[in-house]
């Protein structure tokens, strides 16, 4: 790297690390252009994306339609309230329910607001209507979870550094391991107070771990058998990521509280939502919810072309298709790797586990590496790395791609 370029990287790194909260690390590049699959960093520097922070941007960088929308809008009415209604709003809310088949959706920004709004309502509906004692329902979670960063969703995780000295936690919680079904069905009959179980269709932060198969249909089928509510965290593995529309849908569930937030807005603009049918929703009375940008003109222009994308250009199949190719050609490299452990995922949301321990910073110079390389990719924990491109992306640039990993990765056998 030149003097030059080194400046103009380094003095933006050093204008973050001076004015900005330190509650990230980032990988040494900085970004100043998006298109497609593609970032440009700050000298000119090409890369292959393969965050797509944290799969918000299914849909690719600035995608003309979706930035189009939010342009139009943003010269239009940008924000209202919901002290008064809007032109935009309601169409959103039938266009969405239509698309993902539930009666009422509730608008809200981020992906954690959402999950804190499914508990809120999972809440209501134990009280109003399956009759659980007030300030006694529990919500089944997972151990290593993933679904936000405020006080009550940390009060719910084991990750140390998530949750050291953020206390006193919120209670109405009950960890099981997960993708074991006995730990579900001992955890909802052992006691009269369960009224929900959140859960993400393949836990994406911990590792990318897919769950066994059927784990989805069997755990939605004990929730329907003791009527507790089935929510399924979707913000991350959701809008076609796993190469299919939800990742319920490889199993053919259909949650009862449905959370999308991420790629319901191409990565353009914070959009999440939670879905459900009226028997759920209706809980839910003026004045009991609500946030200022929740529903706002913007938001539902850009989620009506972020979803109308993922239609138009078929990005469920293309994300199921090209992940085959990507584990299978991984998997080639892999049998005889010393230093990849394993592929695992599903669509485009996959993970290759290091051989290296937690600890370690392999996998973290491996992603320096990378980087150099042309193609950004991140560790989630200590030895394993997410790699979860644009699904725009098409076979030569997958196949390119696949050729920089391995080419890599041979770097540090
Ligand atoms: C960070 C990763 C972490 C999520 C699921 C809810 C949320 C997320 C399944 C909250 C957010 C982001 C948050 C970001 C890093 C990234 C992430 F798994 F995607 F990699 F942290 F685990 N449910 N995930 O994945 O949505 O409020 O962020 O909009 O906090 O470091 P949000």
């Amino acid at each position: 790297m030149s003097v030059l370029e080194h400046t103009l990287s380094q003095k933006a790194i050093d204008l973050e690390n001076k004015y900005g909260a330190h509650n990230y690390h980032p990988l040494p590049v900085v970004l100043n252009r998006g298109e497609g699959v593609y970032v440009w960093d700050v000298d000119g520097k090409k890369y292959y994306d393969f965050l797509s922070a944290y799969s918000a941007v299914n849909q690719g960088h600035c995608h003309p339609k979706i930035v189009g929308a939010m342009v139009q809008q943003a010269n239009t009415l940008t924000l209202t309230s919901r002290a008064f209604y809007n032109d935009m709003l309601g169409k959103y809310e039938k266009y969405a329910t239509q698309y993902f088949g539930f009666d009422k959706l509730l608008p809200m920004n981020t992906g954690a607001e959402a999950v804190e709004t499914a508990i809120k309502i999972c809440r209501k509906w134990a009280y109003e209507k399956k009759g659980i004692a007030e300030n006694e329902a529990e919500i089944i979670v997972c151990n290593n979870n993933f679904h936000g960063r405020t006080t009550t969703i940390i009060s719910f995780s084991n990750d140390p550094v998530a949750r050291k000295n953020f206390g006193p936690y919120t209670q109405g919680f009950i960890k099981i391991a997960y993708d074991d079904l006995n730990a579900l069905e001992q955890a909802i009959t052992s006691s009269k107070n369960i009224a929900g179980f959140l859960v993400e269709p393949i836990q994406g932060e911990a590792g990318v771990y897919v769950p066994s198969e059927g784990y989805l249909a069997k755990a939605k089928a004990l929730c329907a058998k003791h009527n507790v509510l089935f929510i399924a965290d979707e913000v991350q593995t959701g809008i076609a990521r796993t190469g299919k529309l939800l990742a319920v849908d490889h199993e053919d569930v259909k949650p009862d509280l449905l959370i999308l937030g991420k790629a319901l807005s191409g990565g353009a603009y914070p959009v999440s939502a939670v879905l459900a049918d009226n028997t759920i929703m209706d809980v839910i009375e003026p004045g009991t919810h609500g946030s200022t940008f929740g529903g706002n003109p913007i938001a539902a222009a850009v989620a009506i072309a972020a979803l109308e994308v993922v239609k138009d250009e078929n990005l469920a199949e293309n994300a199921a298709r090209l992940g085959e190719i990507f584990r299978s050609e991984l998997n080639k490299y892999i049998a005889t790797s010393s230093i990849a452990k394993l592929v695992r995922g599903k669509g485009l949301l996959n993970a290759i586990v290091i051989n290296d321990t937690e600890e370690s910073d392999t996998a973290w110079n491996i992603c320096l590496k990378l980087r150099d390389n042309g193609l950004l990719a991140k560790p989630t924990h200590g030895n394993i790395i997410r790699f979860a491109p644009p699904l725009v992306m098409n076979e030569t640039q997958l196949r390119d791609c696949v050729a920089i990993i391995i080419a890599t990765l041979t770097e540090f056998e």
